[in-house]
Order: C-alpha cells, then structure tokens, then sequence
C-alpha cells in the first residue's frame, strides 16, 4: 500500500479536527498490509515534472481550516428557517422483514434496504400499483486522477467496490443533514472481521417543497392555478477519506425519480514547491500555498433493474434529427422528426447530447389508450466527458464502466457492480463493458440499464478546505406512460395548509411577522392570496378565482 502523508497545523497540533489536507508531506511510505512492514519510502515530485528532489526543512505554511471555531467570525444575520409538517409527514413506514421498511408515499410504493458495498437499495418501485423498477442503486463509483506523475499514476477509487457505500454511510442527524419532519432508517452490517455492526440512521426520510410543479393563468380571466412540487427524499451520506457524497432517490407526485449525487467534502491534496504557487500546474490547481489538487474525474454508475408495467421490457433510444430539404414536403428547411433506435444486442452508448439522444425503457406489450406508443420511463442522463485515461491504462482497464453514458446488458444473476465483484487491484475484464460486450440479445427482455454521469473535477480555490456541493442529477420519467399528466389530481391553492407570510420591506423583515395575521383574516391580502393560488373546491383552497378573502 502506498500511502500520503499529512500533517496537522504544527502551530495548533493539539487541534485533532485541523485540516491535515492543508499540510501534505513529500514523503510517501509503502508497506506491506498484511505484515505492516516498511518496504520503502518514496520521495513525492513536488515541482511541474517528475522529478524529486533531496528533502529540505520544512516551510510553514498558514492553516486552512473548516471547523467553525477556527474561522476569525461567523456570520449573524441567517434567521432561522422552520420546516413545520403541524399534521406530521405524507407517508408512511411498515417493516416487512428484520430491518427492510415498506414506503408509501402519494401513490409511490417501494421497499427500502440497506448493504455493506451499496448502501440503500430499492427493490418492487410501483407508482398507483403499476410496477416501474425491481431494483434500483447505485452500482459503483470511479474516480480516477489525472496525475501521470509516479506514484500518483495509481491514484484512482472506487468507493463502493473498495470502500463500500453502506459501511462508510454517515450516522445522519436532525437539523444537521435532513430538515423537517424526519424518519430515519438504520441497518445492522457486518465489520471487516465478520462481526456485527449496528448502523444507525444512515438513511433519512423527509419530503420537501422544490418549487412549482405546474402552473398556468388563463390570461383571459386571470385566473392561476398552481401545484407545487413535493418531493420525498430518501438520502444517505458516505464519508471515504477525504470526500462525502450525498446521494439521494428523489420522488416527485408527476410520477418522476431522480436520483442525486452530490460531492463535497475535501479534496484530496499533494505538495507542490512553495516557488510555484503563482504558476499555472499542468496536473492540478494550487488550492492553497504550497497545495496542489490534482484534476480529476468523478463516475457515478446507476444500476436500473426495469419492470415497467410487467416484465419482458425493451430499452430504445430516440434521436431529433433536421429533415432535408424538399419542395414537397419541407420547402422551408425548418423540419425535425424524431427516429427510434431499438437496442437489440447488449452494448454500450455515448449520450450524444448534440442528438437529444433519449434513452427509453418501454414496455412493448403495453400500450399508451391515447397514441398507442409503448408505456415507458425515459432517462434524463447529463453530458459527460468519458474517462480520459488512454485505453491501455489501468484506470481504463478497470474503470469498466467510465467510457460510456449508458450500458445495457442482458440481466444475469450476481451482475450487480459496474466495475466488477472486486475493485481492489483488479486488471479489469469483470465489470459491466466486458458484459456488454458479449453482445446478448435483448429481444424478450430482462435489461439491466447502467446509466454512467460524472463531472471532470477541475479544483477551485473555493473547493478548500471544504468544498460546496456540485450537484448532478439522473431523471427517471414517464413518457406516453400515463393517459395526461398524472399531478394533475394534485390540491393546488394550498395556503391556508402550507401557509406562506408576506414579509415587510424592512430590511430584518420584521414587520413580515406582523403581516402574516394580516394576510390570513384581512379581505385585502386574502384576495391576492387567491388570485394566485386559487382553485375550486377540494385540498386547501382559499375559493374561487374571484374569491374575496379567507
Ligand atoms: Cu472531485
């Protein structure tokens, strides 16, 4: 094992949260982990190109630190924020096994379960008793580093097949993590020595307002109906190293999943000569005097097990392509028509943003009472730069899932991992490229879809010491799946539940305190309330379009 060393501020060593990260040393021991020898110590490159150089004392440095106490002063003018649910949460928890929960939750139903490599798992996905997904996770994740230089040439994770997802999962909190009206899942996993290990909160429950579903005002009468967007959350937090991920199952009441990853955390940091702070590095962004963070890469790959309305699914992609010219039929030059690509034999696919390339599961046999098409989820998969490492490489070798936005293979039992059973030094030929590659065919059905999103993490100054989330986001949503829009039954005009207050222009936003009695009994600001969320009858509605007030 190779391993980097830090220090602690030597200034505050007494200090065991000091962020080491701002201290990494020239020196990197390897040892043998099984007797914990010493076989050497190697001398990192600290300049633009491989070469080391003879050890020279120490330069301080100044800390970097995240913890609050350390910062010269916190900010005093956050009020606080209330998430309030006064007739508690919308869904509900039932066991059905030792530690497995059943979740319903606006027409959603789904099983919850938690392991040591994936963390959370949902199994039997249903929305209104229609089968959607039999299995839904996230397979593995790969980051590997763009630093040629040795030995940081080997610098590349896998932090579920190596770490696992489950066993660095976060011990969640209230108001620290997860806001609101909370339900915590909790597992029990085994430790390295087979022994139990209770594993409290590591998933937490909540749904959340994100904005406005939809919306239309008749401009003719004025008249706005609106529905908000509430989600349910289920999110867990892994800690490997350095680095968190947040990642998230997201449901929405129009029938949509997302599932969210978001990386924080700290980067993780090498030494660089303190002379060539002020110089562009070929390998990394110098994030503080005498730190280097190297480039790098993120690939998440989510496993999709499909059911959509039954078994027997297809997966299909649709491309926009512009039609040619013709004095018949597009004399104009302004048509497009969509084409459909059946996927008939495993493989793998690029996004092919430049296409509007679509992925679809469908549903052959079941077709949509108003067109006819196939019942089926699209994917909203985001732009990603494949793995950038050459072909020969080992972080290609076994990153098998990296270079493509979608893989589809023919389901086989134990095929669970996109990049192999096992990660730790593996050569590659395990892992979902080598799978696909036997070009099974897919007519009939049983796919698993492997959707692959990332981000080329190109570090700032403002990724250090810790580094603000970056947010990505894969959609699974119905297309020609329902007969119209399946929120359209949502109550909208909600205030009198939701209750909204009108703030003042003061600049505290005090007298907003006071006017939120006024906006509830007083004719005038019940009016406005109504003009903008009104509508007729049923859920909370404040009356009608012209209603006049609370
Ligand atoms: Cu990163």
């Amino acid at each position: 094992m190779q391993c980097f060393l830090y220090m602690r501020d030597p200034k505050n060593s007494f200090e065991a949260d000091s962020c080491h990260y701002a201290f990494p040393l020239p020196i990197s021991p390897v040892i043998d982990p099984s007797t914990l020898e010493l076989i050497r110590i190697d001398i990192l490159p600290t300049g633009h190109d491989a070469k080391t150089a003879p050890l020279t004392p120490w330069q301080p440095v100044p800390p970097s630190e995240y913890i609050p106490e350390a910062q010269p002063s916190l900010r005093t003018d956050l009020k606080p924020l209330h998430v309030v649910q006064p007739e508690g949460a919308s869904f509900t928890v039932t066991p059905f096994s030792e530690l497995g929960k059943l979740i319903r939750w606006q027409k959603w139903d789904f099983k919850v379960g938690f392991n040591q490599r994936e963390g959370m798992v949902l199994y039997d996905v249903h929305y209104d008793s229609r089968p959607l997904f039999y299995r839904l996770s996230l397979s593995d994740m790969a980051i590997p580093y763009a630093d040629p230089r040795s030995p940081y040439h080997r610098k590349a994770a896998f932090d579920l097949g190596d770490a696992g997802a489950g066993i660095m999962a976060n011990n969640l909190a209230l108001g620290c993590d997860c806001l609101g009206s909370i339900y915590y899942i909790s597992g029990v996993l085994a430790d390295g020595t087979g022994q139990p290990t209770p594993m409290p909160n590591v998933i937490c429950v909540h749904e959340q307002d994100a904005g406005i579903l939809w919306k239309h005002t008749n401009y003719r009468t004025n008249r706005a109906v609106v529905v908000r967007n509430r989600e349910l959350v289920l999110q867990t937090i892994l800690t490997v190293s350095n680095y968190e991920y947040i990642l998230a199952f997201i449901f929405n009441t129009a029938g949509d999943v997302c599932y969210e990853a978001r990386a924080t955390g700290i980067l993780s940091t090498s030494p660089v000569d303190l002379a060539l702070s002020h110089v562009p590095h070929p390998f990394g962004t110098v994030v503080h005097p005498g730190v280097l963070a190297a480039f790098h890469q993120h690939f998440f790959s989510l496993r999709i097990d499909p059911m959509i309305d039954g078994h027997g699914n297809s997966v299909a992609y649709d491309e926009a392509v512009p039609l040619p010219r013709s004095a018949d039929l597009n004399p104009h030059g302004v048509g497009y028509t969509i084409q459909s690509t059946p996927v008939a034999t495993s493989s793998g696919f690029d996004s092919a943003p430049m296409l509007n390339r679509t992925f679809k599961i469908i549903n052959p046999a079941v077709r949509n009472p108003i067109n006819n098409s196939p019942v089926g989820y699209k994917l909203h998969i985001p732009p990603m730069q494949p793995i950038l490492a050459d072909t020969e490489s080992f972080h290609y070798k076994r990153a098998e899932f990296a270079d493509k936005s979608l893989y589809v293979t023919r389901y086989v039992d134990g095929e669970l991992y996109a990049g192999g059973l096992y990660t730790n030094q593996s050569r590659g030929g395990s892992g979902v490229r080598t799978w696909a590659a036997r070009g099974d065919a897919l007519e009939g059905g049983d796919p698993v879809v492997w959707v692959q999103f990332g981000i080329n993490h190109v570090p700032r100054t403002e990724d250090f010491p810790v580094m603000p989330v970056e947010t990505l986001k894969v959609v699974l949503r119905p297309v020609n799946f329902f007969g119209g829009n399946p929120a359209g039954d949502v109550p909208g005009g909600r205030q009198l539940g939701d209750r909204s207050v009108l703030l003042g222009e003061g600049e505290k936003g005090v007298e907003g305190v006071e006017k939120e009695v006024e906006g509830l009994t007083l004719g005038g600001e019940g009016a406005r309330l109504s003009a903008c969320c009104g509508s007729h009858g049923g859920g909370w509605g404040v009356g009608g379009g012209g209603g006049g007030g609370v």
